[in-house]
């Protein structure tokens, strides 16, 4: 398993004195082998200079985040308003030209959309659902022609109306006949929303294509209650072998948390392999 750490590299953030290149040359300094994006609309920022940074840093970018594109601008891909349908599949459509230009996959979390005042199960919510359907399988179509992977997320009740629980996400890629449509797991969603974190783990087992480690508390590992021994225990059991990424609040800063991030993940996995050295040796 190998870690990276999410980065926001669009020109607000270094109008705002935060230098995204400087993150990577950081990253790379502290042992990650990849950085993820979070991007909104991927023609706003210059992918040219993210590449070679990227490179020139040997990291690689596992996965590209689009929920900006909702948080930002309200673009969703269950919106009963088909202009910003439309509009929230083009820009999906540009984040998997991204994806496969960076060699990465998409996630689809927050762009799904939400539906307020609307109960799960109403008229509303169904028709919003249809939305959503239809919208996942155009893009599905246009993702297989380049093989990019579809990373759906799991996506706590208070965020989102749709697909809250591992369970609702695996019934739901289940319809679609793309092999590429994933399912992306992070610890601060199923904390809120499963029963315990083996279960679901087990189940989604050779469908998670990308994992977000964040406590309890959105925190870094370590500053919550989420046993991430556990879970890392539970990952090596299924034999997953994606990324763990850091998608945290960064409190007190991005270089603070990215360097307890990455001590306290490695912590964990490295327990795991010194548990599985002593399974072993008992064996032998
Ligand atoms: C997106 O990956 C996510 O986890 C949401 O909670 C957005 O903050
Ligand atoms: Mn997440």
């Amino acid at each position: 398993m190998k870690l990276s750490f999410v980065v926001l590299p669009s020109q607000k953030e270094v109008d705002r004195g935060q230098d995204w290149s400087r993150k990577f040359s950081l990253l790379s300094s502290l042992g990650y082998s990849g950085v993820e994006l979070a991007i909104g609309n991927p023609e706003s920022i210059d992918i040219d200079a993210i590449e070679t940074a990227a490179r020139r840093c040997g990291l690689e970018v596992p996965a590209i985040g689009t929920g900006l594109a909702f948080i930002e601008e309200g673009l969703s891909l269950s919106s009963l308003d088909e202009e910003i349908r439309e509009k929230a599949l083009k820009r999906m459509v540009d984040h998997i030209d991204l994806a496969r230009r960076l060699n990465g996959q998409v996630i689809i979390g927050l762009v799904r959309g939400k539906v307020d005042g609307a109960p799960i199960g109403s008229r509303r919510w169904k028709n919003s659902f249809d939305k959503l359907t239809e919208s996942i399988d155009r893009l599905c179509d246009y993702a297989s022609k380049s093989n990019t992977i579809l990373a759906i997320e799991p996506i706590n009740r208070y965020e989102t109306s749709f697909l809250n629980k591992t369970d609702d996400v695996l019934s739901f890629i289940s319809r679609f006949k793309y092999s590429g449509l994933k399912v992306l797991l992070d610890t601060f969603h199923m904390n809120i929303e499963e029963g315990d974190f083996s279960t679901p783990v087990a189940k989604a087992r050779g469908l998670i294509s990308h994992i977000h480690f964040a406590d309890s508390n959105r925190r870094y590992p370590g500053e919550g209650h989420i046993d991430f021994k556990r879970i890392a225990k539970d990952l090596k059991d299924i034999g997953y072998r994606g990324y763990i990424s850091g998608e945290i609040t960064l409190e007190p800063g991005f270089d603070e948390c990215a360097k307890e991030f990455m001590a306290n993940t490695k912590e964990c996995l490295k327990s795991e392999e010194l548990q599985d050295s002593a399974i072993y040796q008992k064996r032998i």
